[in-house]
Parts: structure tokens; sequence; C-alpha cells
């Protein structure tokens, strides 16, 4: 059995939002496109504590979009984002949430953030989403999101290297890049066994 996975479609990573992914809202009418042939939808969410400590405005004399390292590694300053229970943190407008059976929420503690929807940046912490997948005899996954280089490719990486089917559709997708970061997660998802389409 397969499922649709889609990643963080929330306002803040679209145009007018917090960290705005340029063209991240035009993937919207072909992922709902998609989904009514998935055998089953899952959506994320990006779902961060006020004063999370991924937030540049945390770290006095660190600019947003420069690295911090963090007890789990090397970390990405971001614009205060997707604030849980904000306008921001919402699904896009026209992102179609009906046919979501689960919807995976992460990036809730407050001093380590989470790119995956399988793991937190610590690379060893579970979301849960695993687990429900397995339950389920889900074994492949279509991937579409924001963004290609963070969520979107460490999602992919990790249900990669727990064994899934994993396909990203990067027409479906669309990147953050900073520093060359799109070319260096694409390299890293077709290491990891990931099929690009
Ligand atoms: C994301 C940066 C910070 C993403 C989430 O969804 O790719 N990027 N939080
Ligand atoms: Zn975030």
């Amino acid at each position: 059995m397969s499922a649709l996975i889609v990643i963080d479609v929330q306002n803040d990573f679209c145009p007018g939002g917090a960290l705005a992914v340029p063209e991240g809202d035009v993937i919207v009418p072909g992922i709902n496109a998609l989904m009514a042939d998935a055998e089953a939808v899952v959506l994320t969410q990006d779902w961060h504590p006020a004063g999370h400590s991924s937030f540049a405005s945390e770290h006095e004399g660190h600019d947003p979009y420069s690295m911090i390292d963090m007890p789990y590694g090397p970390q990405v300053l971001w614009p205060d984002h997707c604030v849980i229970g904000s306008d921001g943190a919402a699904f896009h407008t026209d992102l179609n949430t009906d046919r979501a059976e689960m919807v995976i929420r992460k990036g809730f503690r407050r001093a380590i953030d989470s790119y995956s929807a399988f793991f937190e940046n610590d690379h060893e912490t579970p979301t849960g989403l695993e687990g429900y997948l397995r339950a389920r005899g889900i074994t492949k996954l279509t991937m579409v999101g924001l963004a290609t280089d963070f969520c979107v490719a460490f999602s992919a990486i990790d249900a990669a290297k727990l064994g899934f089917d994993v396909t990203v559709r990067l027409d479906l997708c669309r990147a953050i890049d900073l520093n060359g970061s799109l070319a260096t997660a694409k390299q890293n998802m077709v290491q990891a066994g990931v099929t690009l389409a």
C-alpha cells in the first residue's frame, strides 16, 4: 500500500509568509490533484512554540539564515515561523485537507528542531510516523511539499533509510536554496536511494 506525504504546505512557507519559499503556493493545485488517486494521504505541519530555539530572534547577534551549533549538531537559524495556532502555521487555504487521514506535527519541542517527518534533528527522537505507516501496511511513499532542500529532503532520506520505497515529485516541491542547499539535498536524496521524479 502507498501513501502521499504532503510536507508543510503552510502559509508561512508561501509567498507573504514569514519564511516564504519562492513559488511555494504554485504547487497546491497539483498536490490536490494527486490526492484524488492516493491510497492514503498524510499531511505534516511545522508546529513551533513561541521562542523556539530555531528562531534567530532567540539568539542575540545572530541573523536569520545564519548557522549555529546546537547540542544535536549544526542548525540554520530561521525567522520566527509556524508558531503553534497562528495563521502562519495553518495549511494554505487552497490545500485540500479533507483527504488527510493523519496530520503529523513536528518541531513542538522548544530545544530541538524537526525538519524530518520521522525524526527530530537529533536524528533519533521519533515523531511516530514510522509506526503509523507500518501499522497500516504502507511501504511506498510519494512526497511533495515545502521545502525541497529542508523538510522534504530530510523526510525522504529518513524514509529511505527506514526501508520505505520513496519517490519525491520535484515538480510538486519548491526549495529555499540557501548556499547551494538544493543541489546538496538532491545529491543526498539520490545517495540514500530516493527516486527523484
Ligand atoms: C522548514 C525551515 C524551518 C521546512 C521548516 O518545512 O522545510 N524549513 N522549518
Ligand atoms: Zn520550522
